[in-house]
């Protein structure tokens, strides 16, 4: 599949290089989704992407959800996602000034080496994203930013228009900014943010789920379709496919839908 004539005009204005990886990787594997793998253990985790895989183009972790972390698993299971030709996204929503930031992206985790893509909040001002490529810049890899510019979660203070406008207006020029986070559940909102950011940025979207209800503790959900019809260039799924009785199974249906709404918003 040829990712110019799958992508369209975001294959031709979207130029950070992770987004260009994994819009070749989509057309590859004919998947949008980007399994949040909120698993608590190694086994659990290393299980998951076993069963599901195949059916997904980037894997979003939350590092410090795992409670039998040591560096040695950890690196052995990165490299095995590489394997499975995996975007590597770690979850850190980062929020503070750019030198710490810098620094956030090592320590016992050292995110830096081994993510390929972070989110961070634009709370703290730009410098955050001057942080972020440094870090990175530091170890010679490349890597990307998902801006939080929306949000799934009910009464979340990342309001339209003024809230999405600023942090889009502040960090679209950045060479390090793969794209946003916009959200999932509420596609009209969606519109409005892909208005804002052209076709020259990625939006993935959280807040994704075939059954469309209220989730727990204040998570919404919309559907898959939907949300890629209006903007959406990832779909972030978690329990919809890990808590199933067949993730394997789900992550292949939730893979079919994504890949039509993309040839059907042609
Ligand atoms: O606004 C957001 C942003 C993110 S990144 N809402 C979210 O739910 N997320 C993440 O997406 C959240 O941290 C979790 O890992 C995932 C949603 O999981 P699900 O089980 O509700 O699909």
């Amino acid at each position: 599949m040829d990712p110019a004539s799958i992508w369209g005009k975001r294959w031709l204005n979207c130029n950070q290089p992770i987004a260009k990886k994994y819009m070749e990787v989509v057309c590859k594997k004919q998947s949008l989704v980007v399994l949040a793998a909120d698993k608590s253990t190694m086994d659990e985790l290393n299980q998951l992407v076993e069963d599901v895989g195949d059916y997904i183009s980037a894997l979003k972790t939350h590092v410090d959800l795992i409670e039998d972390w040591t560096e040695e698993k950890w690196l052995k299971f990165i490299s095995h996602t590489k394997k499975k030709n995996l975007i590597i996204f770690e979850d850190r929503k980062h929020g503070d000034i750019g030198k710490i930031a810098k620094k956030q992206m090592g320590g016992i985790y050292n995110i830096k080496a081994w993510a390929d893509l972070v989110t961070a909040h634009l709370i703290s001002g730009p410098s955050i994203l001057d942080g972020l490529e440094e870090s990175w810049k530091s170890i010679n890899r490349n890597g990307g930013v998902l801006v939080l510019a929306q949000m799934s979660s009910e009464g979340n203070l990342l309001k339209l228009p003024e809230y999405t406008n600023s942090a889009v207006e502040l960090s679209k020029k950045h060479a390090i900014c793969f794209g946003y986070i916009g959200n999932g559940s509420r596609p009209s909102e969606l519109i409005e943010l892909r208005n804002i950011v052209g076709d020259e940025k990625m939006i993935w979207t959280p807040g994704v789920n075939l059954k469309v209800e209220d989730g727990e503790l204040g998570q919404r959900y919309g559907n898959p379709t939907n949300a890629i019809k209006a903007g959406s260039d990832g779909i972030i799924v978690g329990s919809g496919i890990y808590n199933t009785k067949n993730p394997k199974e789900m992550a292949k249906e939730y893979a079919e839908i994504s890949w039509r709404a993309l040839l059907e918003r042609k």
